[in-house]
């Protein structure tokens, strides 16, 4: 499953954030416990069902009247602080835990409530713009360090006859998410010495930035925006990076609310509409909310999360089914699954999302929305409905 982390420092919201996206809105069958363990679960990212473009709604649990919820995995890290590739705070072990991530959320305090090593102060006292680079640096910085105690084995094979330097530095950070093509893109655009006893330390900690921008690229929660001066959020909004205003809070006492049955919500939505019976404190707290939601378009946690994946990612949802006029699988069930997939992925991509076997004995596809055969090179768009046929199933 795709996994997206929240980082940042303690008390920007990471573990509010973390629980209201995690919260059993939307029961998933292959999904039973939303929390794998204390610090992992499964969330969702929210998109348009294509049942949308038929005269009736799907039948699948993921599917709100034509709001599709499609589970991804969802890391809540330990705090990160400056210094932590030196071991400050819980900081190795923050940064190993990023090491499975395909994108990262740095949530930070809007605020200015929390400083910089991430105790609460006056909100409005620290500037949150500082929080920004500073995720990236450590990530950088980390990677780095890797990289440099790897260096000597590096060296050691260079003397080999058949040394690569490609093969050997794709094979140091695989486990990092970067495959062969990453390495080789990163080698030639940045055209370092073939021979690795002639790198020095920028050489190196160059690559090692270069990796983490390619493997684990960051989109920014401006969060507590309930309570962070309007002209905060502005300047953060104006920075040359992906940054979306979130109040976690806010998403959190609105998931509950929904739960309760007090409230009309659904995750992502840009406004709610009281349907209960509510008590003055909790009718004043939630306009409140509805203000704040008015000003920055929704909570903003699930379209955090939807940026992550849909524009940093740049990944694509495509239905497979078996029967391509009534897009259901055999047992009659309305497009039953979602998969996401990077862009540029074929059917036959998707036929191996669905279980190797599928993919092994593929035959060919159809496009169930226009009924023709797909090649098997076409790039999957949004919301594509694919039946696969194959030997398999
Ligand atoms: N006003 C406001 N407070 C928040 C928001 N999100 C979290 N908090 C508060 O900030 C504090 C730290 O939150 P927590 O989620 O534990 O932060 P973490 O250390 O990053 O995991 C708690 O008191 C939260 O209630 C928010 O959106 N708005
Ligand atoms: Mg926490």
């Amino acid at each position: 499953m795709l996994s997206i982390a929240l980082a940042g420092k303690p008390n920007a919201g990471k573990s509010t954030l973390y629980t209201a996206a995690t919260m059993a809105e939307v029961d998933v069958a292959n999904y039973p416990f939303t929390t794998i363990d204390a610090n992992r679960g499964v969330s969702h990212v929210r998109t348009e069902c294509p049942c949308l473009e038929r005269d009736r709604r799907c039948t699948s649990e993921d599917c709100r009247d034509g709001k599709r919820y499609v589970p991804i995995e969802l890391l809540d890290v330990a705090g990160l602080v400056p210094g932590a590739h030196e071991g400050k705070g819980l900081g190795n072990q923050f940064l190993d835990e990023l090491t499975n991530a395909d994108v990262i959320v740095n949530v930070i305090d809007a605020s200015g409530g929390t400083n910089e090593k991430g105790e609460p102060v006056d909100v409005g006292t620290h500037d949150p713009l500082e929080d920004i680079d500073f995720v990236e640096a450590e990530m950088d910085m980390w990677l780095a360090g890797i990289v440099d105690r790897n260096w000597e084995s590096i060296e050691r094979k260079s003397r080999s006859p058949d040394f690569d330097l490609d093969d050997a530095l794709a094979e140091m950070l695989t486990g990092f998410g970067a495959s062969p093509l990453d390495v080789a893109k990163i080698l030639r655009k940045l055209e370092y010495p073939e021979d690795p006893i002639q790198w020095d330390d920028d050489h190196r900690e160059n690559l090692a930035r270069q990796v983490r921008r390619r493997t684990k690229p960051i989109v920014v929660a401006a969060n507590k925006i309930d309570t962070a001066p309007e002209a905060n959020v502005e300047r953060l909004l104006e920075l040359e990076k992906p940054v979306i205003p979130t109040t976690a809070e806010g998403e959190l006492a609105l998931r509950r609310a929904a739960e309760g049955g007090f409230v009309d919500y659904d995750p992502g939505d840009e406004s709610f509409e009281v349907v209960g019976e509510v008590s003055d404190a909790q009718h004043g707290a939630l306009e409140d909310l509805a203000e704040t939601m008015e000003t920055w378009g929704g909570t903003g946690v699930q379209a955090v999360l939807d940026h992550a994946v849909y524009e940093l990612l740049e990944y694509v949802t495509a239905y497979p089914v078996e029967d391509a006029s009534k897009w259901s699988d055999g047992s009659g069930n309305v497009l039953p699954d979602a998969f996401l997939l990077p862009e540029g992925s074929t059917p036959v991509d998707l036929a191996y999302a669905v279980h190797s076997d599928i993919g092994d004995g593929y035959l060919h596809a159809v496009n169930a929305k226009s009924s023709r055969e797909v090649s098997d090179s076409y790039d999957l768009e949004e919301g594509d409905v694919i039946k696969i046929v194959s030997t398999a199933s």
